[in-house]
């Protein structure tokens, strides 16, 4: 039997992409931060010079799959990151945004075998995602990690014979 588990310790050559949306910016940017916190950390280089990590920035979260799409496709990322604040209160297509970037961040995962951090907060208010974007938590942090684990777990799982 062999069993699987991803470790937050083998950031070495590992090379993450980041998608994050501008819409909610003041949220977004706080997300973006915690996240570069944790990787680097970790043991990521995250200076702009960095070979190890590459940003791209979106409209909004709607947009986050098609980006998120073509750099898993380009082969040059191990693990992948999105980042977005949708907001119920501000938002009348809320449900909309929040299924096609959700469904659509899924689908990409599946389709590449990248994996894709759904790093999307969904909230009814600004003052939620806040919250959880730094002054109470920062749930960049916690996405990072996950970038981490997972990045981690596909190299050791065994790879596809063809
Ligand atoms: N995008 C978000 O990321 N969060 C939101 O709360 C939001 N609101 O409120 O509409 C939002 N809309 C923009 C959307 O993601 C697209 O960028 C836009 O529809 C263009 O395709």
């Amino acid at each position: 039997m062999a069993t699987f588990e991803g470790r937050f310790s083998d950031a070495a050559g590992l090379r993450v992409g980041i998608v994050v949306a501008r819409f909610n910016d003041l949220v977004t940017a706080k997300l973006l931060s915690g996240c570069l916190d944790c990787l680097k950390r970790h043991g990521v280089d995250v200076s702009e010079t960095s070979s190890q990590l590459d940003v791209a920035w979106v409209p909004g979260s709607f947009e986050l799959p098609i980006v998120a799409q073509q750099m898993a496709r380009s082969g040059q990322y191990q693990v992948l990151i999105t980042l977005g604040a949708v907001i119920r209160g501000d938002t009348p297509h809320f449900d909309v945004v929040v299924a096609e970037a959700s469904k659509g961040v899924a689908a990409v995962a599946r389709d590449t075998s990248v994996p894709v951090i759904f790093g999307v907060l969904t909230t009814d208010t600004m003052q939620q995602a806040l919250e959880r974007a730094g002054i109470k938590s920062n749930l960049g942090w916690s996405y990072g990690l996950e970038a981490l684990e997972m990045g981690s777990l596909m190299r050791a799982l065994p790879q596809a014979s063809r």
